[in-house]
């Protein structure tokens, strides 16, 4: 059986779930190399998952004949530096959200791959969820006539660790949008099969004046018309809650489940379940299907399923809401060429 020989840079929390996903559960992928900034977490990711090598830059790992295909996992200012080197070595790349940090950047990068004729696919993982699938599906099949509304709950039990001032987070300029609300963007644009033009914004680190802005509401309006209305919090403490509803002119769809299962509890004190806590557990699927869908694509020699373009086109809006919440004023995108 053909196999896709797959590098991976960055092995901390989401890539090391994707090097297991691919060293354990998918038969067409094989996990080549990884490499970390960490030197001692590559050797260990890759002695724990049995891949043969394992190096301390992107470019060695883009280099090796054994990487047909490069998968960039690494905190979101390394992402260019993962997708140049993949590009440079003339590899296929998965990048995680963002592309990049910045628009200029982002260009940067699409760039590099054009020029370089490799395929970029971006890592936004919740158009290979069931649920956000099968909505997709079903107002494709126009199960709620024209959708016009979309309304998004993206809540985090905490401030996550890419946006504590530790992590190196400086460089993350869009902070809360760019690193957690841009999935919400890409998701709307992606459900409602149109472009954002404009967008309205606001903002704050309700808890601490001294932390990240950990509140944020976005409005978004589209070029046919549509509306998306996102609610992210990153302090809500009780779990990990995404949902959706998409709102049509003959009905709505419903996206999302709290519930970590199907087991409750009843006792004379009342009902409970216990709720979804982190992404990994509330998009596990999501990520597994994410990467054999990559895999699959390559293999075949199929263009990107999310492209290089999504991932800039979801990035802008991100920036625009920075703006738009640092400016308290809607900001207009530039029609789409
Ligand atoms: C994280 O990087 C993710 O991608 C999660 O989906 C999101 O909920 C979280 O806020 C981000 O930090």
């Amino acid at each position: 059986m053909e196999q896709l020989g797959v590098g991976i840079i960055g092995v901390g929390t989401i890539g090391r779930r994707h090097a297991e996903n691919v060293a354990w559960r998918l038969p067409r992928a094989r996990l080549a190399a990884v490499a970390d900034a960490n030197p001692a977490t590559a050797r260990a990711v890759a002695e724990a998952l049995g891949a043969p090598r394992w190096y301390a830059s992107a470019d060695e790992l883009a280099a090796d004949p054994d990487v047909q295909a490069v998968l960039v996992a690494s905190s979101a200012v390394a992402h260019l530096d993962g997708i140049l080197a993949a590009a440079r070595h003339g590899k296929d790349v998965l990048c995680e959200k963002p592309i990049t940090p910045t628009l200029a950047d982002a260009d940067r990068a699409l760039a590099a791959v054009a020029a370089a004729g490799v395929r970029l696919e971006i890592g936004f993982m919740r158009r290979f969820d069931p649920g956000f699938a099968e909505a997709k599906a079903r107002l494709e099949a126009g199960e709620i006539g024209t959708p016009v509304l979309v309304k998004a709950t993206h809540r985090n039990p905490s401030l996550p660790p890419s946006l504590l001032p530790a992590s190196g987070a400086a460089a993350m300029v869009g902070g809360i949008f760019v690193d957690s609300a841009i999935h919400d963007f890409d998701q709307a644009r992606w459900l409602l099969g149109d472009e954002v033009v404009e967008v309205h914004a606001v903002a704050a680190p309700v808890l601490d004046p001294a932390r990240p802005q950990d509140q944020a509401l976005t409005t978004l309006r589209f070029a046919r018309g549509g509306l998306a209305a996102v609610e992210v919090s990153l302090t809500c403490g009780y779990g990990y809650d995404v949902r959706a509803e998409i709102v049509g002119t003959a009905g709505t769809l419903f996206v999302g489940d709290l519930r970590a299962s199907n087991c409750g509890l009843a006792t004379a004190a009342g009902l409970s379940q216990r709720p979804v806590v982190h992404w990994l557990q509330r998009f596990a699927e999501a990520y597994l299907l994410e990467v054999e869908s990559w895999v699959e694509r390559t293999l075949g020699n199929q263009p990107p399923l999310i492209t290089g373009r999504d991932g800039r086109a979801a990035l802008e809006i991100a920036t625009a809401a920075k703006r738009s919440a640092d400016e308290g004023r809607a900001v207009e995108l530039p029609p789409v060429g």
